[in-house]
């Protein structure tokens, strides 16, 4: 699909039914240790809820990546000269503005590329910034980043392309290398990585940031079986299951799972299938990897990159990276 209204264009690399969510429930509820991968907790309320997750206070990445942009924003640009602004997951743009207002502000903005899978929240997006942004272009690329990388557009000038927030963290270490590894071929030797990472640090705060007080990451943890029921014709008991979620110290990653309260049978029908759970059996919807320098600078460098800076705020609670081929 390509649309073009003034300055955007949207590219898919969507088919009409991709089935990938009833790969994955059949594949991962068909396991020995049960798993469905977090990205299909964003549905309209996954997204949502996600977006009530930032504002928690236990909460601190997404604000504290926040702070750090504004800090560094004018440095990475500088560094970079950058005309390009592709984003990962680019949601509905928020932190990106801080990187286009500096690129704006430098005189070298040009383009911005957003990757997602919701098309409405790429449309709105580029709506909004073509006319925030005087001369911007704006190409959607509306596709899964671990399999479509290869549809953004040919480089113009110097890029930088953005995977923000900790997303890196949801893939386990073996996928995220390979990731990395995909990324960097796509990087020129003017064109930079700029990559959000979670850190390592006290364990009570972790746990605390996947708990909080209000029972929203609950909440957005139970939905992916909403997600399951309505697009799979599921019959999930949302509240037979309890949110679960700990800092795994030899792993360094967060884990979260959903419970069995009780023994039972859930049938899926778009699949056929029935699976049972038994008392207390958990599975596993997200993973959530936190990071020290010498992890970071090890996956850059076994994915040919190189690192060129590193900003963390004032408590090291989160890092920024920037780093090229
Ligand atoms: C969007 C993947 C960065 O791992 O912290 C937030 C998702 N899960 N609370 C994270 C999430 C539970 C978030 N990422």
């Amino acid at each position: 699909m390509r649309t073009a209204a003034g300055d955007i264009e949207i590219v898919s690399k969507l088919g009409p039914d991709e089935r990938l969510l009833a790969f994955d429930v059949l594949d991962g509820l068909t396991r020995p240790f049960k798993e469905v991968p977090p990205k299909h907790f964003y549905d309209a309320e996954g997204s949502r809820l996600f977006e009530q997750i930032i504002e928690q206070p236990e909460y601190y990445p997404y604000r504290t990546e926040r702070v750090i942009l504004e800090a560094c924003a004018e440095e990475i640009v500088a560094r970079t000269g950058a005309a390009e602004l592709v984003e990962l997951g680019s949601g509905v743009p928020t932190k990106t503005l801080l990187l286009l207002d500096a690129m704006r502000d430098a005189g070298t903005l040009d383009r911005y590329v957003p990757f997602d899978v919701s098309e409405s929240v790429l449309l709105g997006s580029a709506e909004r910034l073509v006319e925030q942004y005087p001369g911007l272009r704006v190409y959607g690329v509306l596709g899964d980043f671990e399999r479509h990388l290869d549809a953004l557009p040919v480089a113009e000038g110097p890029r930088i392309i953005a995977f923000l927030g900790g997303t890196i963290g949801n893939f386990p270490p073996g996928s995220r290398r390979k990731f990395l590894r995909g990324l960097a071929r796509e990087l020129r030797p003017q064109d930079r990585l700029l990559l959000g990472t979670d850190l390592v640090k006290d364990p009570a705060l972790l746990e605390a940031a996947y708990n909080d007080a209000a029972g929203v990451t609950a909440a957005f943890n139970r939905n992916m079986l909403a997600v399951i029921n309505r697009e799979l014709g599921g019959d999930f008991d949302l509240d037979a299951f309890e949110h679960v979620a700990f800092y795994d110290r030899e792993q360094e990653w967060i884990e979260m799972r959903l419970r069995a309260l009780e023994p039972m049978v859930v049938n899926v029908r778009e699949l056929d299938l029935a699976v049972h759970f038994a008392n207390r059996e958990e599975m596993r919807t997200e993973i959530s990897a936190k990071f020290t320098r010498e992890r970071l600078q090890a996956d850059l460098a076994a994915a040919g990159l190189r690192l060129h800076a590193l900003m963390t705020d004032d408590d090291s609670l989160f890092a920024l990276s920037l780093s090229g081929p």
